[in-house]
């Protein structure tokens, strides 16, 4: 399998996010791309290419235009008002108040953000540019006939909406890809979350559309961010009615369960004519994970694979979360050389 990869996540790199009311070291940092990509070539699971630019036609075929911008500017507009830290929300449209877009970037930022813990750095609107690159690249190397390829993608994408940003994500990677295939000839395209936590943004994006279908797995929003999203009676509206499946899974989760979730959504996504798969690789639900309560081994992610193998898809791997560094590449990898032996 081939994977794409550029150097150019190293632009996203925050000193700080919000954790629980400290500012730390981001848990999504650029060691993880490196040793995702050390992993991909010590197993030598298959050649490594760069993505080309597709500027941002692709992104605005998914994002709003207006949100585009303000994350191209959004750095230079708090370095203007002479702030030290980061560019952080501090205020949002809570209930009952405007939708208005506000002038101030603070107000800019409240009205984009899903989450605070995220901070905008020099850089981040370009990585994010290069993360989406990286996963319209791999998916046209499955357009073109592969089996499979890996989107080696840093900042990640599937909390990012067509509006908003949070989460470690700014462009929905997995997003741009999966339109970029339907727009491309694939006539229906799902998408499989396997992250850790809900992917709200590319479940917003296709709400409302048949010719997408959205498959979730991911720890119960009731106890697990972004705690206001992925309940299992969300499942799509209008044209998109039954095109989403969230399935919440209970802390402590552990293969046996995970795996029985993942062949129901299988299935479902085999019953609707789908052609294309891609795949939103979290492995945050590893079992050591620093933010996350799921409890898979690395062996399991050689499961993974198997079984996401057995639906017989074009499949395009989209890298998610995963915050165990240490074994990140060793996850990820796994994930795919499974599905290699079984595909
Ligand atoms: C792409 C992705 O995996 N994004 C995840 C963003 C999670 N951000 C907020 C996490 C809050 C974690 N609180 C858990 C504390 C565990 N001790
Ligand atoms: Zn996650």
């Amino acid at each position: 399998m081939k994977t794409v990869y550029t150097d150019k996540h190293h632009l996203r790199n925050a000193r700080t996010e919000l954790a629980g009311g400290e500012l730390v070291r981001p848990f999504e940092c650029p060691e993880r791309a490196e040793i995702i990509r050390a992993r991909v070539e010590e197993r030598q699971l298959g050649e490594i290419v760069s993505p080309g630019e597709r500027g941002l036609s692709p992104v605005l075929a998914v994002h709003d235009e207006g949100y585009v911008r303000f994350l191209e500017t959004a750095w230079d507009e708090w370095q203007a008002e002479g702030f030290k830290g980061e560019a952080m929300v501090a205020c949002w449209p809570a209930r009952r108040m405007t939708d208005r877009r506000p002038d101030h970037i603070e107000g800019k930022l409240g009205y984009y953000a899903m989450a605070a813990e995220t901070a905008i750095s020099p850089g981040t609107f370009e990585a994010a540019r290069w993360s989406a690159n990286v996963a319209l690249a791999a998916a046209d190397i499955v357009l073109g006939g592969e089996r499979a390829a890996f989107a080696l993608t840093r900042p990640p994408g599937h909390h990012a909406a067509r509006d908003m940003f949070g989460g470690y994500c700014f462009l929905n990677n997995a997003a741009i890809a999966a339109q970029h295939m339907r727009l491309s000839g694939a006539g229906k395209v799902a998408i499989l979350d396997v992250d850790y936590h809900h992917g709200n943004g590319t479940q917003d994006i296709f709400y409302e559309r048949a010719d997408v279908l959205f498959a979730s797995l991911h720890a119960d929003p009731r106890v697990a961010f972004p705690h206001f999203s992925g309940y299992a009676d969300e499942t799509g509206m209008g044209d998109g009615e039954g095109a989403t499946l969230n399935r919440p899974l209970p802390d402590g989760t552990d293969w046996t369960h995970f795996s029985a979730a993942l062949a129901d959504v299988l299935d479902c996504i085999c019953k609707t004519g789908t052609e294309a798969l891609v795949v939103s690789l979290g492995v945050d639900t590893f079992e050591r994970d620093p933010i996350s309560t799921l409890k898979l081994t690395s062996e399991n992610f050689l499961r993974l694979g198997e079984q996401i193998a057995s639906a017989g898809l074009p499949t395009l791997f989209v890298m998610e979360g995963g915050y165990a560094v240490a074994e990140i590449g060793i996850n990820a990898v796994n994930t795919l050389e499974g599905f290699e032996q079984a595909a």
